[in-house]
């Protein structure tokens, strides 16, 4: 997967990111982590690992991938979590549409035939069906999990999409201008694992909050 990055945004993972990367290894991907300079225990955790460490400006989720994209050298990236719950291995089929041209954002989905999630709440779950429900109605989103944001896509057109959203809004921001772009998004079944340890750092309400706040914007702002 020569042409792939991969972009690692992380926020107190000092125990699941180190394991992350012993998982990559054998992948021999390029890496970006991106954290926050004074999250010292994540830094620290990593020391003896060979990746570029990106430290971001802002702060949030979206802040740390969208500083990610725009470092990526190579024409794919993939956002993948710090947190053990992405299966490498699932690169392998995502990457293989990417190069064969069948779609610009290929995006992972917990909720079709052979997908699964062992990481889903009750409250999860429910929220992603209605924003996912959301997506299709108010803007044709061809995809079956809007939030989980496991997405390998072609780098040159994520940054041509002028991503703004610094929270966990950034979910449901990107397909939607991907798909105003006329983009072609496709999803492929994925398996998500617990996270390996410490704290899911979504907070559902807040986060779910915002998110449909930023739906109802970008669907009147356009
Ligand atoms: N740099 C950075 N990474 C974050 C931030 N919030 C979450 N992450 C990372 O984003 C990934 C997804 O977060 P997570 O809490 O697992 O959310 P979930 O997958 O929806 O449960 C993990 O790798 C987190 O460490 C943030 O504010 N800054
Ligand atoms: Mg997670």
């Amino acid at each position: 997967m020569e042409h792939l990055t991969l972009i690692i945004p992380a926020k107190n993972e000092k125990e699941s990111l180190p394991i992350v990367l012993d998982e990559l290894k054998k992948y021999n991907l390029k890496i970006i982590i991106v954290l926050e300079k004074e999250d010292l225990d994540t830094i620290n955790s990593i020391k003896e690992y060979n990746c570029e460490i990106l430290y971001q400006i802002n702060k949030g989720y979206g802040d740390a991938i969208l500083q990610g994209i725009k470092s990526v050298k190579t024409n794919f990236f993939c956002i993948f979590n710090a947190d053990g719950s992405f299966n490498p291995i699932e690169l392998e089929n995502m990457y293989d549409h990417a190069i064969k041209g069948n779609a610009d954002f290929i995006f992972g989905s917990r909720y079709m035939d052979g997908a699964l999630s062992e990481d889903d709440t009750i409250i999860t779950f429910i929220g992603n069906k209605i924003f996912t429900f959301m997506g299709k109605i108010f803007f044709f989103l061809p995809i079956s999990d809007i939030l989980y944001t496991f997405v390998l896509g072609n780098t040159q057109k994520a940054n041509a999409l002028q991503l703004k959203e610094k929270s966990f809004s950034f979910c449901a921001e990107f397909p939607i201008l991907a798909k105003r772009s006329k983009h072609k998004l496709i999803s492929v079944p994925s398996h998500e694992r617990a996270r390996i340890a410490g704290k899911k750092k979504v907070s559902e309400f807040k986060d779910g909050f915002l998110i449909l706040i930023n739906m109802i914007k970008i669907y009147f702002k356009y």
